[in-house]
């Protein structure tokens, strides 16, 4: 591995409920790839739980990635997580300043899921992510975030989506400026979960693996998490794809185990590092 492999990502650090930063930082450290975290806010826990306490950290963002122009500032990625109201301007701006040719831009524009906007988020926060998608290499919405941004009505229900659907929507993704999108943790059938991955020049191509039963936060994070780690190791897109699917779903077998609620305190991922470990390699 090329000793500059680091990943800059650029989301918020929610305390309790493994998402963001919590599952970000670990996930790709133990891969072997530095990680450096920018925290857009601290909040007490994320948003699916009743109530959170939330501190804004927007105005710091610009100061810290100033900061870094005095220093190695290079970075392999840049990859974006859950944003603030108001924040994608801000993170357009680092992306300007930090982005050098090597720099994947890496977006997963988490603001959504079944068919509804997270607490808190409105059209606007919507009208800007079409903006920052626009600067990036690769996104990972999931279904619902894939028809805010293409103004395509959702579905209705995840469930049993024809193939068709997912390529008028990668389609239309495409032309908005990625070349790679991930729609990851579908369900084309009761019992399964599928990803699916849409290259350009090369069409659609899927992932599907039997699923654990009951609803999980914060496996959109770990899967991007690992998934950006895999590619700047050298693994190629799909297979940083299906090693990412893998692991979440070993980290949820734990949840099943231990009888862990992972709508509230996350995937455990923590005992499926060694797995992860395994299928990633020596790369
Ligand atoms: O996992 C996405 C996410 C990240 N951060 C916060 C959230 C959510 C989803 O609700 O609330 C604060």
């Amino acid at each position: 591995m090329n000793k500059k492999d680091r990943i800059l990502t650029i989301q918020d650090y929610s305390c309790l409920g493994r998402c963001s930063l919590t599952v970000a930082l670990p996930t790709i450290s133990a891969l072997g790839v530095e990680c450096v975290g920018l925290p857009t806010a601290v909040l007490s826990n994320h948003t699916a739980f009743p109530s959170w306490t939330y501190l804004d950290l927007t105005d710091e963002m610009l100061p810290i990635t100033d900061k870094w122009m005095e220093f190695d500032h290079s970075y392999s990625m840049i990859y974006t997580g859950y944003l603030s109201n108001e924040q994608v301007p801000t993170v357009l701006k680092i992306i300007e300043k930090l982005k050098e040719d090597r720099t994947l831009i890496f977006v997963d524009p988490a603001m959504a899921d079944r068919g509804k906007l997270y607490a808190g988020f409105d059209q606007k926060h919507v009208e800007q992510m079409k903006e920052l998608i626009k600067v990036a290499d690769i996104i990972k919405p999931n279904l619902t975030e894939a028809c805010f941004l293409t103004d395509t009505p959702f579905p209705g229900s995840e469930l049993s989506i024809p193939k068709e659907f997912y390529l008028e929507v990668f389609e239309k993704l495409a032309k908005m400026g990625p070349k790679k999108i991930i729609i990851s943790g579908q369900q084309p059938k009761v019992g399964e979960v599928a990803d699916y991955v849409y290259e350009v020049g090369k069409g659609l191509q899927e992932y599907v693996t039997p699923t654990h039963p009951g609803l999980y936060h914060g496996t959109g994070d770990l899967f991007a998490s690992a998934f950006a780690a895999l590619l700047v190791k050298g693994h190629s897109f799909f297979e940083a794809v299906k090693i990412a699917h893998d692991y979440v779903h070993e980290a949820i077998g734990y949840n099943v185990k231990d009888q862990i609620d992972g709508l509230r305190y996350g995937p455990e991922f923590e005992k499926a590092i060694p797995f992860l470990l395994k299928e990633a390699g020596s790369k």
